[in-house]
């Protein structure tokens, strides 16, 4: 075994409160700065789905490998993405991750193990497993992470993935974004299957978490769960409940397309950890503010990506 140093301290409440202070606000940011259209990319925002996200990296290391969906903001910061160089990326700038070219849905920071996002539901799940495939033939216990949203499970791909995971015994951490929504249709009128039960068909260990809106909840119920697959490399299955506050996809609400009730806006609101904060993060956002306006700042900053780009960093079949 070659592990890295051992994480042993729990971040404490403070620190994963901030950390998703620090996601809530950028997509604040985004909201306000998107009619102005210098954001040259669809997002889908995370806003009230962040505390799973921070749960979740505390756990992980650099060299656990990451893969998510294009509602992957907070994935990617959480993982330690760089801010500025995904701001000017939703700019469409240079100075972008990737030159402009992949935008809020194709977010990757290899250098930090969050390995990339796609548009295409579900496509970012074999990959994972390919991956964990590979760390498999190494001599680590580094883990891989795929993170999908409950329509995700409707897709072929992700039941060949599980149960590939299982037969060949991967160490892939399959998490599942359950937000009871695909677009604007609910779990009840899209689904048969329990999702728990379904992974658990395929031999996958899996679980259901509560309280998927507090970063402090979802990190202490995944620890066991991490700390036996880092021990067994054996494949995990977790459900995390929560809620979508925007619309599907752009800066906006839309409880008025009576898909779902304001209502579940109002329930939530009483409990997300960030809305009820009693002033203890008011440095944190003064903090959190400048960093922002040093992203902006940055992207406007950049010039556009050239024509001369549109075929670097792609496989040169399609140049
Ligand atoms: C293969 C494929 N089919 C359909 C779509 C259109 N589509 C985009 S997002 C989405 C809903 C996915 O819902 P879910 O997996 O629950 O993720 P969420 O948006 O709730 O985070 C669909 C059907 C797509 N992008 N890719
Ligand atoms: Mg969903």
């Amino acid at each position: 075994m070659t592990p890295e140093a051992k994480i042993t301290a729990a971040p404490s409440r403070a620190d994963m409160l901030t950390a998703m202070l620090r996601i809530r606000m950028v997509e604040e940011r985004i909201v306000e700065l998107y009619p102005s259209d210098k954001i040259q990319s669809p997002v889908h925002l995370s806003i009230g789905q962040e505390a799973a996200a921070v749960g979740l990296c505390a756990h992980l290391r650099t060299s656990d490998l990451l893969f998510t969906t294009y509602r992957g903001h907070a994935h990617y910061l959480a993982k330690g993405g760089d801010m500025q160089a995904m701001i000017a990326e939703l700019y469409g700038r240079a100075d972008g991750f990737a030159k402009g070219k992949a935008g809020s849905m194709h977010l990757a920071a290899p250098d930090v193990g969050m390995m990339g996002s796609s548009a295409v539901v579900s496509s970012t799940i074999p990959h994972a497993v390919g991956a964990a495939l590979k760390s498999q033939w190494g001599d680590s216990d580094a883990i891989t992470v795929c993170v999908f949203g409950d329509g995700a499970t409707e897709e072929g791909v992700y039941h060949e993935s599980l149960n590939f995971a299982a037969v060949q015994k991967l160490p892939v951490l399959f998490i599942c974004e359950n937000n009871g929504l695909a677009i604007h249709a609910t779990l009840e009128s899209r689904q048969s299957y329990k999702l728990v039960e379904h992974a658990e068909a395929y031999g996958v260990e899996a679980f259901r978490l509560t309280n998927g809106h507090d970063p402090e909840q979802v990190y202490a119920q995944l620890q066991p769960i991490i700390a036996a697959m880092r021990q067994d490399q054996r494949p995990r299955f977790v459900e995390i409940p929560m809620f979508r506050a925007k619309e599907h996809v752009g800066p906006g609400e839309d409880f008025h397309r009576g898909y779902r009730s304001q209502h579940d806006l109002t329930e939530w609101r009483l409990i997300d950890p960030l809305i009820a904060d009693d002033g203890g993060l008011d440095t944190a956002r003064t903090v959190i503010a400048a960093e922002i306006d040093a992203a902006v700042a940055f992207a406007e900053a950049s010039p556009a990506a050239g024509p001369e780009e549109v075929f670097t960093d792609v496989d040169r079949r399609f140049a």
